[in-house]
């Protein structure tokens, strides 16, 4: 273990957030035997489904709001904190001034594993370089997780992640607020744009936060870093004193060490080996934000010696996350995306700005109230149509005529904007679902809606 376990035994843990995090922390600690207390803001009707899943387990619960106090809380021994749970709650506030053991779900996973640690962060790209690392692990047959902000707490895996395994663990910053002895064996940022300000006030503790990842590494671990990344640059100048080994990675300029493209090759020189990973055109994650999200997978592959031919060969085949502009197919020179998770407009601006150009966008579904103005104003020549459908049909094509995009098609469903766009789709078009919509005025959820593009693609292909 990375520490001195800790006993939980008749102990009592308070788990604060009953998400993803909370229920695999239930768990942990009812396997320990805890005296379990349960905090959640939404009251316990809106949680029923959730505590539906926690039928054997045994816990006291305070739902519906945080206590104010920490007697109000039940004094717990320990506090356990979800990500989306804040610091500043007054009773986690009282418990740090009082030297409580308040702790995120990450550190005390970290605290319970003995796998070396291969962390990524960053405000964008992070899922789809821990998922492409996590594809270079399996192809290698090397024993791993892949765990945190992508969608599966660390936590639940601690009983797999011995010392044989590796630990590949996609880390926000709000993961990050919380670490204290987290030490990953290699950690990535791959960029620092602003996000999340709301909860840490300025870019600066932001980037301070995204830092912390590399603050427990030392001389034997390795900080993988974008190089031509302003933010990324400008905290290493004045601020970093990084303690690990540091490998730049640039899409843009020749490297003397760290990972960079050369004659159109992507290149890995450290002190002692180097090699040439791969032709850029043959990595089939498409843009310049994927080539740079690959180069710091392969990097810390390269760090945990993945062979250089599984590197490549998940990198030839490697479509990226289900339905996060995934690649789905190149056919009569039409690129089709699928992009069903962008469920808002941000997210679907994101798709725009990095799919390959022109695009014909598949675009609509449920109202939520967006405005669409800065979704279209991000078209900026990119797209070239846009067909919309679905219920915010009419408000994107009214919206886009009002800010002077006049090449909108309206159509009934994702069936009839599918044909229409394969009509209007020339070589060299990419033809994208980002709808910046949810789904639910037609399908289940976005995997059900990019399932549907998906196969509607399939058809077309067999044409
Ligand atoms: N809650 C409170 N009080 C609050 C806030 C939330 O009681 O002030 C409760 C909610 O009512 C809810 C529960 O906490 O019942 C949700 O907990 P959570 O927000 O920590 O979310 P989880 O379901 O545990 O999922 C978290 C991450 N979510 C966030 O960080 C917001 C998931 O990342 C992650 O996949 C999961 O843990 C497993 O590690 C999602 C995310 O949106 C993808 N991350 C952000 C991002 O990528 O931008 C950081």
């Amino acid at each position: 273990m990375n520490q001195q376990i800790e006993k939980y035994n008749g102990k009592k843990v308070m788990i604060v957030g009953l998400g993803i995090t909370g229920i695999s922390l239930v768990r942990f600690f009812s396997e320990q035997s805890a005296a379990i207390i349960i905090n959640d803001a939404k009251s316990r009707n809106e949680i029923v489904p959730t505590l539906s899943k926690l039928k054997s387990v045994s816990y006291t619960g305070i739902f519906g709001k945080h206590p104010e106090t920490l007697e109000e809380a039940g004094n717990p021994d320990y506090i356990i904190l979800s990500p989306g749970i804040s610091l500043k709650l007054p009773f986690i506030e009282e418990a740090i001034k009082r030297d409580l053991p308040v702790l995120g779900e990450i550190e005390l996973a970290y605290r319970h594993m003995d796998a070396p640690i291969a962390a990524i962060t960053g405000t964008n790209g992070k899922t789809t370089t821990t998922a492409l690392l996590g594809d270079m692990m399996q192809r290698a047959g090397i024993k791993h997780e892949v765990v945190g902000n992508i969608g599966t707490a660390a936590v639940s895996k601690v009983k797999n992640l011995t010392a044989d395994a590796y630990c590949i663990m996609e880390i926000s910053s709000f993961q990050l607020e919380t670490v204290i002895d987290f030490k990953p064996k290699v950690a990535a940022l791959l960029n620092i744009t602003p996000d999340h300000l709301n909860r840490h006030k300025s870019i600066e503790n932001y980037a301070d936060l995204k830092f912390k990842i590399f603050s427990n590494q030392n001389a034997e671990d390795v900080a993988v870093i974008n190089a031509d990344d302003e933010i990324c640059k400008q905290f290493m100048e004045k601020k970093a004193k990084l303690k690990a080994e540091l490998m730049f990675f640039s899409r843009c300029i020749p490297l003397q060490k760290g990972i960079f493209i050369k004659d159109g090759k992507m290149v890995v020189q450290d002190d002692q080996r180097s090699a040439i990973i791969i032709d850029r055109e043959k990595i089939l994650l498409p843009g310049d934000h994927n080539l740079e999200n690959a180069m710091a997978a392969v990097g810390m592959a390269w760090v945990m010696n993945v062979p250089l031919e599984t590197i490549r060969e998940s990198l030839e085949k490697f479509r990226g996350v289900e339905h996060r502009i995934e690649m789905v197919e190149i056919n009569q020179g039409i690129t089709f995306i699928n992009d069903s998770k962008a469920t808002n407009p941000d997210a679907a601006i994101k798709a725009i700005l990095s799919v390959k150009d022109p695009i014909i966008l598949l675009a609509g579904g449920m109202d939520k109230g967006n405005d669409f103005t800065e979704f279209i104003e991000a078209f900026d020549k990119r797209v070239k149509k846009v067909i919309v459908y679905g219920e915010t049909a009419e408000k994107l094509a009214h919206k886009c005529s009002e800010l002077g995009f006049y090449e909108a098609i309206k159509t009934d469903d994702l069936e009839e904007a599918f044909r229409t766009a394969c009509e209007e789709a020339l070589p060299g078009d990419t033809i994208l679902l980002s709808p910046a919509c949810a789904s639910w005025d037609m399908y289940e959820n976005y995997e059900a809606r990019g399932n549907h593009f998906k196969k509607l693609v399939q058809k077309f292909n067999q044409k």
